[in-house]
C-alpha cells in the first residue's frame, strides 16, 4: 500500500494548512522546544517548531527578504546588527548581502535549531556555519544577552517564533525597553508581528508595547504562503529614521545583489496597509 502522509498546522479551531511530506529527516526535543524538519513536496524542507511552520526552502525568501532588506535600506549605515532568534541562518544569510555591515550577532537561545540547521538546512545556514568571520553566534536568551549590551548596534532584527513558548518575553514593554537601550541613538528595530488576519489581538498589544518605547512604530505587510491566512506582517520601530521619508530609493535601486521579493517599489508598497490591518494598530 502506498500511505499518503500529511502534515496540518491548524491556524485555528476549523483552519489550516496541509502539505503533503515524504520523509521526517529530523525530530526531537530540546531544552525549549520540539524540532521537527520533514521533506515536503510542494515547499521542499520544511522546519517545525512545536509543530509550527518556521521555514520551508521554497517561501523563506520572501519573509528573509522582508525582516532585513527594509530596515539595512533605511538606515545610511548599518554597521552592527543583532539578530534575536533566527537560528535557521536566513536573516543573517540576507544581512550579510549588505557590505556597509561589518559585524552580524546571532542570539538564538535553542542550540538544536542552529545545528540541525547547519545539517540539513544548508541553503540557509550557509553564513552561520563558522566560516564568515563578520558573524558571530551566540546560544544565548535574547532579554540576558541585550541586558549586557547599550548603545551598540544599529539594527536589531526579532526573528522570533509565535508568542507562546520560548518567544513570550520578547512581546513585552520590559523586552522592547532593553531593545531600545541597545541601540544607537539612530537605531531600528524589526520584529516579525504575525498575521493581521488571525493574530488581531496579539498585534493590538504588540503595537501598543512598542509604541509605549519607540517614537516610530509602523507596521510592514508581506505575502508568505505557508503562515497563517499568507498574510503576514513586521513591526518597523525606529529612533529616527522613518520607513517611507528617509528610504534612499536610489540606494536599494541600485543594490548590487539580487533579490526575488523585495524590491525599491515594493519597499514603499509594503507600508500601505489593508484597514482591517490599521485598525489592529490604532492607537
Ligand atoms: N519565524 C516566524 C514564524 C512564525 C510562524 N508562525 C506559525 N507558523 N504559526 C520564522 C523564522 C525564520 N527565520
Amino acid at each position: 500500500m502506498i500511505m499518503d502522509l500529511w502534515y496540518t498546522e491548524k491556524h485555528s479551531d476549523n483552519a489550516g494548512i496541509t502539505m503533503k511530506t515524504t520523509q521526517t529527516l529530523f525530530s526531537g526535543k530540546s531544552k525549549y522546544q520540539q524540532l521537527d524538519i520533514v521533506e515536503t513536496l510542494e515547499f521542499g524542507r520544511m522546519m517545525l517548531l512545536d509543530g509550527l511552520v518556521m521555514v520551508t526552502e521554497r517561501d523563506e525568501f520572501i519573509y528573509h527578504d522582508m525582516i532585513v532588506h527594509p530596515a539595512l535600506f533605511t538606515h545610511p549605515n548599518p554597521k552592527k546588527v543583532l539578530v534575536i532568534g533566527g537560528g535557521d541562518g536566513g536573516t543573517i544569510r540576507e544581512i550579510m548581502k549588505h557590505e556597509r555591515v561589518e559585524h552580524a550577532v546571532l542570539c538564538e537561545i535553542d542550540s538544536l535549531v542552529i545545528e540541525k540547521s547547519i545539517d540539513l538546512l544548508p541553503s540557509m545556514a550557509c553564513e552561520i556555519d563558522g566560516n564568515n568571520p563578520r558573524v558571530t553566534l551566540h546560544v544565548d536568551d535574547g532579554l540576558a544577552y541585550i541586558r549586557e549590551h547599550q548603545n551598540e548596534f544599529d539594527i536589531i532584527l526579532v526573528d522570533s517564533t509565535d508568542p507562546i513558548g520560548p518567544a513570550v518575553g520578547l512581546f513585552e514593554e520590559n523586552f522592547y525597553q532593553l531593545v531600545f537601550s541597545a541601540l544607537k541613538d539612530d537605531g531600528i528595530m524589526i520584529a516579525q508581528s504575525e498575521s493581521p488576519f488571525y493574530h488581531a489581538e496579539i498585534q493590538k498589544s504588540m503595537y501598543r508595547n512598542l509604541r509605549a518605547v519607540f517614537p516610530i512604530v509602523e507596521m510592514y505587510q508581506a505575502f508568505i504562503p505557508t503562515y497563517p491566512s499568507g498574510f503576514w506582517s513586521f513591526a518597523f520601530a525606529s529612533k529616527t529614521y522613518h520607513p517611507i521619508r528617509d528610504f534612499d530609493q536610489n540606494r536599494a535601486a541600485s543594490r548590487k545583489f539580487h533579490t526575488r521579493y523585495y524590491n525599491e517599489d515594493l519597499h514603499r508598497g509594503a507600508f500601505m496597509l489593508p484597514t482591517f490591518a490599521r485598525e489592529n494598530i490604532a492607537e
